[in-house]
């Protein structure tokens, strides 16, 4: 089903409304990486439930987010676009996995520290476990990129570790993907508090979300946290501004320095505006496209259905070979 280009594989979790940190992190990157590479996109829903859901709106927010993708311009006849708790697999490999895992290394992860705070009323196992699961769904594909954010680099780098252990017994059985993180837009910063990543769990006015309305975004970005200088300038200690910076040049295309000469002279108020509009614009586009392929309910079925049986094909190979690997009776 694949031919020799490379494979790439990433998710996004249904967890919340997409923001602009899910956009210019990783799906944007994935609309172009699509032409280049075997493509797998998956709505990771099994990692949603590490925090507690609402049944009713995880349902409706996984048909959202695939929406989202195919606006955003994933493409189902370029890519296999599906949802994780159709294909068995990623569960199954996770627990062999686990067992190939050291309880001190997902100690280490800061990803389970920040969320173990945020949820102190929750920590679960699932929470603890997230890595090795993300292990598994990159590793059944034998992806050799995960475009991802820079948040996630360190669940890539224990996908590597766990990789390499399992080759390092049974020999050759999984490729070691690399990371792919994007210079700009690589990590947004919350609007509202700018040494705090943006997230989709944040609901505040810190998180632009890419369905917000236009007024709504232009809103939050006028009361965007700068400082008490005011110069248009990416530099150390400025990290509203540096923020701001970013966000304009992912969805602008321009470089930091065109963007320091374009508003030299101008103060926060009109370069905050000038940002609110620049996104206004690009997500405007997405929202429209997300308007019809939501409110076609046969058509998004249909790409679940396709991706997932691509999808569950290609992980039954890996899968296989694991557990022959490890040393489980094949089912006669
Ligand atoms: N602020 C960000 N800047 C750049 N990239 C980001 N990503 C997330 N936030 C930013 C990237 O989006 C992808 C999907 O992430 P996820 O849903 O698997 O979980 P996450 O990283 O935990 O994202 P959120 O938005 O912070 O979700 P919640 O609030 O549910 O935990 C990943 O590639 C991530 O790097």
């Amino acid at each position: 089903m694949l031919n020799d280009k490379k494979t790439i594989f990433s998710g996004i979790q249904p967890s919340g409304n997409l923001t602009i940190g899910n956009y210019l992190g990783s799906l944007k990157n994935w609309v172009t990486l699509q032409d280049e590479y075997n493509s797998l996109f998956c709505i990771v829903d099994l990692h949603a439930i590490t925090v507690r859901q609402i049944p009713a709106d995880l349902r409706k927010r996984t048909l959202e987010v695939l929406a989202l993708y195919m606006a955003c311009g994933l493409d189902p006849e370029k890519s296999i676009i599906f949802v994780q708790s159709h294909v068995p697999a990623h569960a199954e490999l996770s627990w062999v996995l686990g067992c190939y895992t050291m309880f001190g290394e997902l100690s280490r992860m800061t990803q389970f520290k920040d969320k173990s705070e945020k949820n102190s009323q929750n920590v679960n196992a699932g929470l603890f476990t997230y890595p090795v699961l993300m292990a598994a769904d990159i590793l059944l594909y034998q992806a050799d990129l995960v475009p991802v954010g820079e948040d996630q680099k360190q669940h890539l780098e224990i996908t590597r570790d766990i990789a390499e252990r399992f080759n390092g017994v049974y020999g050759d059985t999984f490729t070691i993907p690399e990371p792919f993180i994007r210079k700009v837009g690589g990590k947004i910063m919350s609007i509202s508090e700018p040494t705090k990543k943006m997230s989709k769990s944040d609901s505040g006015d810190g998180s632009v979300c890419i369905l917000d309305d236009r007024d709504t975004i232009i809103r939050k970005f006028k009361r965007a946290v700068t400082d008490s200088d005011c110069e248009i300038k990416f530099s150390e200690g400025k990290d509203g501004i540096n923020n701001l910076i970013m966000i304009y040049s992912a969805f602008s295309g321009k470089t930091t320095d065109e963007i320091e000469a374009e508003f030299m002279g101008n103060g926060y108020g009109n370069f905050k505006i000038a940002v609110g509009e620049c996104c206004a614009d690009a997500l405007g586009k997405i929202k429209d496209k997300y308007n019809l392929y939501i409110s076609d309910k046969a058509q998004l079925e249909a790409v679940m259905r396709t991706g997932s049986d691509k999808a569950s094909y290609l992980a039954r190979k890996t899968l296989s070979k694991v557990y022959r690997k490890v040393g489980f009776v094949t089912k006669p």
